[in-house]
């Protein structure tokens, strides 16, 4: 019934498709309340400062123990703070969208939401969007409402500074998906997901089977492969930009934000959250690049196994697309080379299982590279914009 969101700016399951694009509420800052609405009383709003330690543990506290698990609770992301920084801390960010709920007794962190902008291409306009993730609430405060006061709380803040559409993903149906994913999982390290309980022996098969199957090779084949340095960001935002254009939503990504979200930079405590190689020609010239990021997941009750480390593709782009006319299958075997290198990366990085979900032309490699769809689904909201579905990378049968 939708209680809440049936009140929000949000197309509705049954609206007609055929509006032309655009917000579905208009207003102006002035309409805008100057204050938080107040919270139930023993609560108050904070704004978290993510550049000090003690604050950034407690999100990550928060997040460790009360974010998203699996349908069984088998795992639970386990964001390191690192990953929240790079996550929260992007350009443009501002720490009055690191939005907590505190305990005014205690001052335990029980709540949280944040968001960052970004430049959003949708179909042919260009929308800033506060981008809202890390939405949580402490196991106990469940099922009180507090969510929809968080998620009003992130658009006043965001509607103060002009900013009047939204960008958000959910594992979760809510009214309305402009686009649904498929989660898919590629095994590298077949023993460990076996023994945690992510990977099932197939009818017949023996774990020997299994590891052989999911082997990689020891070294990449793309030539000219290496990894991206600070001086490839103008080369990897042009292509990005004209790559992306085959999209029917993207983000429009600025050399600060390629910089922040691209080039792999390892901490002094040896931690790394994002990787990515460039494929560089005879000619120097950046032909293409494929990245992907670290998410940890927790692994919630098995006696040999803590963590997953689990890689998850990020952008890439090829100037093979680029050609006119398109050559789809000089294209599939392309995204087949830089993927497949790409997982060799991971395995040597230790990473235990790869994901990727059925947008941009993953349709194009999944299988090829011994993907498996898994049971989870990502939908695509935006907040206060109306345009048509867009279809993921599947048929109507849901088939890649
Ligand atoms: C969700 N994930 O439907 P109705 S994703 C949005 N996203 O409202 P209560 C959600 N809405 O149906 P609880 C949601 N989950 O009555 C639930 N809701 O209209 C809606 N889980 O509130 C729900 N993190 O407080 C219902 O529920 C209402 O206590 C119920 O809290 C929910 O970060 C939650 O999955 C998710 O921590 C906080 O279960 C809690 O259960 C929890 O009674 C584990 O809330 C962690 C988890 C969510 C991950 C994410 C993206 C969030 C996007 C939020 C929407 C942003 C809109 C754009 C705003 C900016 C606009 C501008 C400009
Ligand atoms: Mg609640």
């Amino acid at each position: 019934s939708y209680k809440f969101w049936g009140t929000q700016p949000v197309p509705r399951f049954d609206e007609d498709q055929t509006v032309p694009d655009g917000p579905l509420k208009i207003q102006t800052v002035e309409e805008i309340s100057k204050e938080p609405a107040s919270l139930v009383s023993g609560f108050e709003w904070v704004t978290m400062d993510l550049s000090s330690e003690e604050e950034i543990k407690e999100v990550y506290e928060l997040l460790n123990g009360h974010y998203v698990e699996d349908d069984d609770s088998t795992f639970r992301f386990n964001y390191s703070p690192s990953i929240l920084r790079w996550a929260m801390m992007a350009p443009g960010w501002d720490k009055r969208y690191h939005v907590g709920v505190r305990a005014s007794q205690s001052r335990k962190l029980v709540a949280f939401i944040s968001a960052i902008p970004v430049h959003l291409r949708v179909r042919d306009q260009v929308i800033t969007c506060s981008e809202v993730n890390f939405l949580c609430v402490h196991k106990k405060l469940r099922g009180k409402r507090l969510a929809p006061v968080l998620i009003k709380e992130v658009t006043r803040i965001s509607n103060l500074e002009g900013v009047w559409q939204g960008l958000y993903t959910a594992g979760i149906v809510l009214p309305r998906p402009v686009s649904t994913c498929q989660y898919y999982h590629r095994p590298l390290n077949w023993q460990k997901l076996y023994e945690v309980g992510f990977s099932f022996l197939p009818h017949g098969s023996k774990p020997q089977y299994q590891v052989r199957k999911y082997a990689v090779p020891e070294s990449t084949s793309t030539k000219g492969w290496r990894t991206m340095q600070a001086k490839d960001v103008a080369a990897v935002v042009d292509l990005q930009k004209r790559y992306s254009k085959r999209y029917d939503i993207a983000p429009e990504l600025s050399e600060d934000e390629v910089a922040h979200w691209l080039v792999p930079k390892v901490e002094p405590s040896g931690e790394q959250v994002v990787w990515t190689y460039v494929v560089e020609d005879a000619d120097k010239k950046i032909t293409d690049f494929i990245s992907f990021y670290c998410v940890e997941s927790s692994v919630i009750k098995n006696s040999r196994h803590n963590v997953l480390r689990v890689a998850y593709l990020f952008y890439y782009a090829t100037e093979t697309g680029l050609k006119e006319p398109e050559d789809r299958e000089a294209l599939k075997t392309r995204l087949n080379s830089i993927v497949g290198d790409a997982l060799i990366m991971a395995k040597k990085e230790k990473f235990d299982v790869f994901n990727a979900l059925t947008l941009m032309d993953n349709g194009l490699f999944l299988e090829q590279q011994k993907f498996a769809r898994g049971d989870g689904q990502l939908h695509y909201y935006l907040f206060n914009y109306r345009t048509k579905a867009i279809a993921s990378g599947l048929d109507s049968n849901g088939r890649l």
